[in-house]
């Protein structure tokens, strides 16, 4: 029998609180905004709610800067509101996960106030401290040449005790030194146990594979040969005691609770990746990893858009899902996050003409795949990137602004270059993420009565939850039918085995799912001109079409048939 524990079975819903619902009108979304929408998420089909960062915070990464793991940032409401939503969603059958943020802290929280203040504090080692690296000419240097995601230099200097911190991210997110046993203890105290003795279900764990870094400190190789810091990952990505802490971390953590826990972990080998999440191994229960959502990036810089086919595609697809398969081990199944662009925009078709029916075939393609599948907010009405109009000034994120300032910086007055940066921006940039939920057609798009912090998208008059959610036709309605299939047939799309029929095929995707004598045949047309293709003995149980016509799949047009 297959092993059917609530984590592999669910669906999961990403709220990013700032621009998911504001009650109080004061332009950021807030704890009771998302209370208010929990009968629209059940009423969809959700089983977890993913809530991203609402922890106290500065706010220079979006919450995943953290000042205070026990304590609510003010703008998203009290910690009574946090209690509020625990239960609501408990109350709605629905469960609540956190996120867990714990390679840094913000350089705002208490643990890093201490640890700055002086060489002999006894918090000095619960951060990464460095002295200064002098050159030939006698000027004082960052430590290593390790460079930080958010651009430049992974290491910011402090007067105060004339040493560098590391950061792998922001200047205002100072890694955390996991060596450091007393360390580890304060983050499993504060970050994980508070939050579980108040009933959450589990963690989406960020950042999951950077926490333990190779050591002795030293330069990365060149990878990048004109750029001053170098991609560090070869020191700081599955690092050696990485395994170690995840194993703690279960023993002394997670293992006391019926916790659902899913890592950002982004990379690795098979291998590599199996011992995250071989139920044997004891770490975490599945992964997110990257290869669908990086399709299209430059791997030395994913701003820097590179071709890619439908034959990528289904590679990537192939192995987030098949890396787990013949062993104890579980996937996950998404397309968007708060860190990537629209899948839309990126996989279908964004144009009026197929915007419904393309995000019919990827909400189709999803719900048949093997593993925990993940939505982000927004994705069920189908929510496209922004304008390539936009300003870089309605850009409101720490990457894209670095990223632009950095380029800016060196080729100012280059304005083919600039508007290569913008062009970039508008396929890439996790802004496109990060708008206002899109709830109905008045002002701001029903998301709050004040002014939004970040610009809601031009496009909220044609695509809102309100013109879709009373008609049976519409992608959101789409969305409820699907992920009621998934679960009427979970031995076949969620646990089956996936085989791909046409692995050289440019414009379709047809794959078969099969479990002990059931099969399903899924065939999607990702292409905008007709395909023929050969007629088909089974029970068709889910299209996006009206009309049906035999062996002809018009653009876009998918079908769900059961074989046996
Ligand atoms: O992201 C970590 C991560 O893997 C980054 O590389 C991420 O893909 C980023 O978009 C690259 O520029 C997590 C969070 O999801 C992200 O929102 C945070 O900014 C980051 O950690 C730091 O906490």
């Amino acid at each position: 029998a297959l092993d059917q524990k609530w984590w592999k079975n669910a669906t999961v819903y990403q709220i990013w609180p700032a621009s998911y619902k504001d009650s109080n009108g004061d332009g950021v979304g807030d704890i009771p905004g998302i209370i208010s929408t929990l009968d629209y998420v059940k009423d969809l089909g959700v089983d977890v709610v993913w809530l991203s960062p609402m922890f106290d915070s500065p706010q220079d990464d979006m919450g995943y800067d953290i000042s205070n793991y026990e304590g609510i940032y003010p703008k998203y409401g009290t910690m009574t509101d946090m209690d509020n939503l625990i239960e609501e969603t408990h109350k709605r059958g629905m469960k609540l996960i956190l996120d867990l943020v714990i390679n840094h802290t913000s350089n705002e929280h208490d643990w890093f106030k201490e640890s700055r203040s002086s060489k002999t504090n006894p918090k000095r080692d619960w951060y990464i401290w460095r002295p200064p690296r002098i050159d030939e000419n006698g000027n004082r240097q960052p430590p290593t040449n390790w460079k930080s995601h958010f651009s430049g230099s992974a290491w910011a200097y402090d007067e105060l005790t004339d040493e560098y911190y590391l950061h792998l991210f922001a200047k205002s997110q100072p890694d955390l030194n996991w060596e450091n046993p007393e360390t580890r203890e304060a983050i499993y105290k504060s970050a994980m146990k508070f939050w579980f003795d108040k009933g959450i279900n589990g963690f989406r764990i960020d950042t999951a594979g950077l926490y333990s870094k190779t050591y002795p400190i030293r330069d990365v190789p060149i990878i990048v040969p004109d750029q001053e810091f170098q991609p560090a990952e070869v020191y700081t990505h599955n690092g050696p005691r990485i395994h170690e802490f995840h194993k703690e971390m279960f023993s002394k953590v997670t293992s006391n609770y019926d916790a659902m826990t899913v890592g950002e972990v982004g990379s690795g080998s098979r291998e590599e990746s199996l011992k995250y999440v071989s139920a044997k191994e004891k770490e975490m229960n599945m992964i997110f990893l990257f290869d669908v959502v990086l399709l299209g990036a430059q791997p030395t810089d994913r701003y820097r858009p590179k071709k890619f086919t439908l034959v990528d595609f289904k590679d990537a697809v192939k192995r987030q899902c098949e890396f787990v398969s013949g062993t104890d081990a579980w996937s996950t199944v998404f397309l968007e996050n708060h860190d990537l662009p629209r899948s839309i925009t990126r996989f279908g078709n964004a144009s009026k003409k197929y915007h419904d029916k393309s995000g019919k075939l990827l909400a189709m393609m999803e719900a048949a795949l093997t593993g925990t599948l993940f939505i982000y907010q927004g994705q069920e009405i189908g929510m496209t990137n922004f304008s390539r109009d936009w300003d870089i000034s309605d850009y409101q994120d720490i990457d894209s602004k670095n990223y632009y300032k950095q380029i800016k910086e060196k080729n100012g007055n280059d304005k083919k270059k600039m508007q290569q940066v913008m062009d970039n921006l508008a396929l890439r940039a996790r802004d496109h993420a990060r708008t206002p939920v899109q709830w109905d057609d008045s002002a701001n798009a029903g998301f709050s009565t004040g002014k939004p912090w970040m610009r809601v998208n031009d496009n909220y008059k044609e695509i809102n939850v309100k013109s879709q959610v009373n008609d049976p036709n519409s992608l959101l309605s789409f969305y409820k039918q699907v992920l009621k299939l998934r679960q009427a047939y979970k031995n076949l799309f969620i646990h089956g085995d996936f085989e791909i029929l046409d692995h050289e095929n440019k414009d379709m995707f047809t794959f078969t799912k099969t479990h002990e004598d059931k099969k399903a045949l899924v065939v999607l047309n990702f292409s905008e001109t007709n395909q023929t293709i050969q007629s088909i003995e089974g029970e068709m149980i889910l299209s996006n079409v009206d009309q049906v016509n035999g062996s002809t799949l018009s653009p876009y047009e998918g079908r769900i048939y059961l074989l046996q």
